[in-house]
């Protein structure tokens, strides 16, 4: 591979080089939600956005990325992330807040919880074993760049058997983690 650069269009959320895009629509993810919302499922919106560089899963490599998670909520819960683990434990990662506000949920397998503040030109740090979800607490698309080792996989499946100790609703003009 030879070296390279890519332009982030931040306030469209795309970057003008592509791997993978994986998009998540409601119904893909639904069940992450407390509740059910019927107005969504039939309209089933796109929730979030991931644009990925286009380099491979090798070890020593480092992907980056650029998330887009949209605004809303479903009743009173924010739009989040799945949420994963990475599948090799010892992999750190690193968000950078390009637009909007949110919170990024951390939690390690032993029940440690870390609620961590993510917006514009703040960075968030992810030690390795903790998993990590993304939620936007704000009214406009929250995005963030990140970076993580290539190689290190993502692991859904614990995250929906385990799930994350806390939710963030919209309760009473504010933002409530519980
Ligand atoms: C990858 C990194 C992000 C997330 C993305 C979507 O290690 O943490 O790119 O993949 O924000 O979240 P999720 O949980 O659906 O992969
Ligand atoms: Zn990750």
């Amino acid at each position: 591979m030879k070296p390279f650069n890519v332009f982030f269009d931040v306030l469209e959320g795309k970057m003008n080089l592509l791997g993978n895009k994986t998009v998540r629509r409601y119904n893909d993810i639904k069940g992450i939600f407390c509740e059910i919302d019927p107005k969504l499922e039939k309209e089933n919106p796109v929730i979030y956005e991931v644009f990925e560089a286009p380099i491979t899963e090798k070890e020593g490599d480092l992907m980056f990325l650029i998330t887009v998670l949209y605004p809303g909520k479903v009743k009173n819960e924010f739009f989040m992330t799945k949420g994963h683990y990475h599948v090799i434990e010892n992999t750190a990662e690193i968000y950078l807040g390009l637009r909007g506000n949110g919170l990024v949920l951390c939690q390690t397998r032993e029940g440690d919880f870390e609620p961590i503040e993510i917006s514009p030109n703040k960075v968030v740090y992810i030690p390795p074993y903790w998993a990590h979800r993304t939620v936007n607490t704000s009214s406009e698309p929250l995005v963030f760049f990140g970076v993580y080792p290539a190689h290190a996989g993502h692991d859904y499946k614990s995250v929906e058997l385990e799930g994350f100790k806390k939710r963030v609703f919209f309760e009473n003009g504010g933002i409530h983690i519980k």
